[in-house]
């Protein structure tokens, strides 16, 4: 039994749909722009999902054939524009935040929940959905941000949970982290966090055994009743996810 003092919240996939919609888009006008004739579909930007981080899922696609060879540093050059785009695209506010978001993060900020994001993506493209998708005040109201290439290792590795607790002098047994793929719950279990999962459609039919709750939603209380995937706490029938969802699991 231990108290939940934190949660770190996991970014693309969990705080909003951007993965689809957002990177995907911003790569292909990086690559258009470039003059590059790869162009990522919807269907084949799922396939390469299973590679954490841009520059990485960019190399990847390089190595199995599906770009034409380059140098690390035109990969890296690319993946920047790619990041200004995508600043643009989350700055028009086509990316809405996910049902639940900002209903639980006021409400854990409101009780003193320490709050602080876990995620593969590059600083400046958080940062752009932060500003625009949550509001500026949320810059302070996270204790810490991390994000990109801090880590040695991106997701599935757990260095970026491991990070951010060391940040905030939290263990984790009081902390839950909130993640939306399989190699989000990889890492988060890797770093022994109990872990919430809202699936997407890129990630739903991904493997989250031992998640200690996956649902398709954090959802809200005007808004139809969220499905339950798993609910390895036997937590009561419930319409969407509240703090004390989460304070349970973490008693538990
Ligand atoms: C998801 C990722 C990121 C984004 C693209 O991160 O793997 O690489 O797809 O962002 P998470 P960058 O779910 O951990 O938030 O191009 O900035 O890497
Ligand atoms: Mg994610």
């Amino acid at each position: 039994m231990a108290e939940l003092k934190c949660i770190l919240w996991d970014v693309d996939g969990t705080l909003a749909d951007t993965e689809r919609d957002g990177h995907r888009v911003a790569f292909n006008m990086a690559f258009e722009e470039a003059r590059l004739d790869r162009r990522w579909d919807v269907d084949t930007y799922g396939e390469l999902l299973k590679v954490t981080g841009g520059k990485e899922r960019m190399q990847f696609d390089i190595e199995r054939g599906g770009m034409a060879d380059m140098p690390f540093e035109k990969v890296a050059a690319l993946h920047a524009r790619k990041t200004i785009h995508y600043q643009t695209l989350i700055a028009d506010g086509l990316i809405p935040l996910r049902s639940g978001v900002l209903r639980l993060l006021e409400e854990a900020y409101a009780a003193g929940i320490t709050l602080g994001i876990s995620t593969t993506t590059t600083p400046a493209a958080l940062d752009a959905l932060i500003e625009h998708s949550l509001g500026k005040e949320w810059f302070d109201r996270f204790a810490v941000l991390a994000a990109g290439d801090i880590v040695p290792n991106k997701k599935p590795a757990p260095d970026i949970y491991d990070y951010a607790m060391e940040k905030l002098s939290v263990a984790p047994e009081n902390t839950l982290a909130l993640e939306d793929s399989g190699n989000g719950w990889l890492s988060a279990h890797a770093a022994k966090l109990k872990t919430v999962i809202t699936v997407n459609d890129y990630t739903a039919n991904q493997d989250f055994e031992g998640a200690d709750l996956v649902v398709a939603e954090l959802g809200d209380p005007d808004r139809e009743a969220i499905a339950v995937l798993s609910n390895k706490h036997g937590l009561d029938k419930f319409e969407y996810v509240t703090l004390s969802h989460l304070q349970s699991i973490m008693e538990d």
